[in-house]
């Protein structure tokens, strides 16, 4: 390591005297001013992790759906998963570190990890469009270069393409090509194949318009637009040329509050969906002839994709085990109806991706979606080895037909991580074959009421939880007070957890009813308030 290198950098990126940052739900996450030494500290991981496992690594200078003036880092591992857990917490003592202790703090790692300095390092960066970013990627690149690594910036590009830019060259091109051309090529191919075998093509009203939450989805989803096919006629709204990122429009707004972006007009019936900020969330929804919102959040996205996936499976006839992945925040009756209707396993973990993904890995079809919009599909190489092979050697038609199904979806996922644009390629291409309209899609169940909130307290870290987040161990007697306030409704069901991304508690409640799931989500907010050391003024209803 040259120790001289490291100081002068690490002296160009200084820590602010006493700041403390933690490794969130999706990697680092402040006010952009505060993240200067640890972008630059996180090029230094991510050269460590490259070292360690011989391939490449990503990073992904954003804070997705926080607000324009946060940034952010996320870390991608060689097959385009987040960054393993155990080194989660190498990466909060590197952030934390004193200045003249980072190289102590390095040969640590070094020693734990059994990272060989003498290696190679490769490491591939990416941004979103934040005014901070551009000058914290390059902060990333002096972390990097300070410990010897080669890098390579593709500048403005959406969390999802990293992953699969990363994934691409771990496998040799086997995932694709590792460039942004690869990626539009690989996915529209997929897509219109799979459009192809629909036979409803010429009544299916295939316009979209689709809220890009002022980020780079609008810019990528431009650059995609000439591989569509005609039939495809997208229309993309809030495309960062006049609002701020994120602000009154992007899937989390959209989620949050149940009502439409800002900033895209919508008819009657017309089919709409919405990013995030680095388009790695999607979620769906329209207006009724009566003027009623509808969201289509995850839940009912997973729904969708395990419905035809399972139709699909069941004429391959290969017994290959499929399940849905889902946190505490889903709905309760998409459980039921996948549990009851569709007949599919439901498992339950934490909120955060990399908990979803790694679940999802232990079946043949692991479908995984955050109610927040946040999901994807992952096949097992034995299950995609197999439907491969139907596709070229099976007599049956049948059977061969939905075996290519089978293989253009799972060229057509993003099966690194959540992407918007594939899994809006995916959902589209689902209503087309089904040939479904979104009321129908809707239809297939009817979300419980329900609500969410955020409450400011002191120091969220005094919530602890267990069982998938979905009881409170501390702070003492929380969860005594939520368990007495849900017994007051009917088909209720609450729960409270901190934010890895955001400084504030979530709070999510359903019941039978809008007013009952509202009065409930208060309840239990002003109950976080006043035993977890509520910040301001108490939660108003
Ligand atoms: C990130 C994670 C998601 C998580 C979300 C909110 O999303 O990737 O898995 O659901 O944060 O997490 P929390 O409730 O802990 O704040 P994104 O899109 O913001 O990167």
């Amino acid at each position: 390591m040259d120790s001289e290198a490291l100081r002068k950098f690490s002296a160009l990126h200084p820590r602010p005297a006493g700041l403390t940052l933690h490794y969130g739900t999706a990697g680092f996450r402040s006010a952009a001013q505060q993240l200067d030494h640890v972008v630059f500290r996180m090029g230094l991981l991510a050269a460590l992790r490259s070292k360690a496992v011989t391939a490449t690594i990503g990073i992904m200078v954003t804070a997705s759906h926080n607000p324009e003036e946060d940034n952010g880092v996320k870390l991608v591992d060689p097959l385009g998963e987040m960054l393993h857990p155990s080194w989660e917490e190498y990466a909060t003592q590197l952030a934390n570190a004193e200045e003249q202790e980072l190289q102590k703090v390095i040969t640590e790692i070094c020693q734990k990890a059994a990272v060989n300095l003498h290696k190679d390092a490769s490491v591939f960066i990416g941004r979103d469009t934040r005014p901070s970013s551009k000058k914290l990627s390059q902060s990333v690149i002096d972390g990097i270069q300070v410990l010897g690594g080669q890098y390579h910036d593709y500048g403005l590009v959406t969390t999802p393409q990293l992953h699969y830019m990363v994934c691409c060259q771990n496998t040799q091109g086997q995932y694709g090509k590792a460039t942004l051309e690869g990626y539009y090529e690989k996915l529209s191919k997929a897509f219109m194949e799979l459009i192809k075998q629909s036979h409803c093509s010429g009544e299916f009203q295939r316009h979209l318009k689709i809220d890009c939450a002022n980020g780079v989805g609008a810019l990528k989803l431009s650059e995609m637009k000439p591989y569509f096919p005609q039939e495809v006629l997208i229309h993309i709204y809030n495309d960062g040329t006049k609002e701020k990122l994120n602000h009154l429009c992007g899937a989390d707004f959209v989620k949050v509050h149940q009502k439409p972006p800002g900033g895209l007009d919508m008819k009657p019936n017309e089919r709409c969906c919405s990013f995030d900020g680095d388009a790695d969330r999607i979620v769906y929804y329209y207006k009724d002839t009566a003027g009623r919102f509808h969201l289509i959040d995850g839940d009912k996205i997973a729904t969708l994709i395990s419905i035809f996936l399972k139709e699909l499976l069941a004429k391959v006839k290969q017994n290959f085990k499929m399940a849905v992945v889902q946190t505490a925040y889903a709905n309760g009756n998409s459980t039921r109806y996948l549990q009851e209707t569709l007949k599919v396993p439901v498992h339950c973990v934490k909120t955060g991706v990399k908990h979803l993904h790694h679940k999802a890995q232990e079946f043949d079809v692991g479908v995984y979606f955050e109610a927040n919009g946040h999901g994807t599909v992952l096949f097992s190489k034995a299950a995609e080895t197999k439907i491969r092979q139907l596709v070229t050697e099976e007599k049956d038609n049948e059977k061969r037909e939905a075996a290519k199904m089978l293989e253009n979806m799972i060229d057509l996922i993003n099966q690194t991580v959540g992407d918007a644009v594939s899994d809006m390629l995916v959902i589209e291409a689902i209503l087309a074959l089904k040939g479904l309209s979104v009321q129908q899609w809707d239809a297939l169940y009817t979300d419980l009421p329900n609500r969410l909130l955020k409450v400011q307290v002191a120091d969220r870290r005094v919530i602890d939880t267990t069982d998938a987040e979905r009881r409170a161990l501390t702070p003492p007697g929380l969860q005594e007070k939520i368990d007495a306030l849900v017994k007051k409704y009917k088909l209720s069901r609450a729960f409270v957890r901190p934010s890895g991304t955001e400084d504030v508690v979530r709070i999510y409640a359903e019941a039978d009813t809008q007013e009952n799931a509202d009065a409930l989500a208060h309840e239990v907010s002003l109950a976080v308030f006043h035993l977890a050391g509520g910040k301001g003024a108490p939660p108003q209803p």
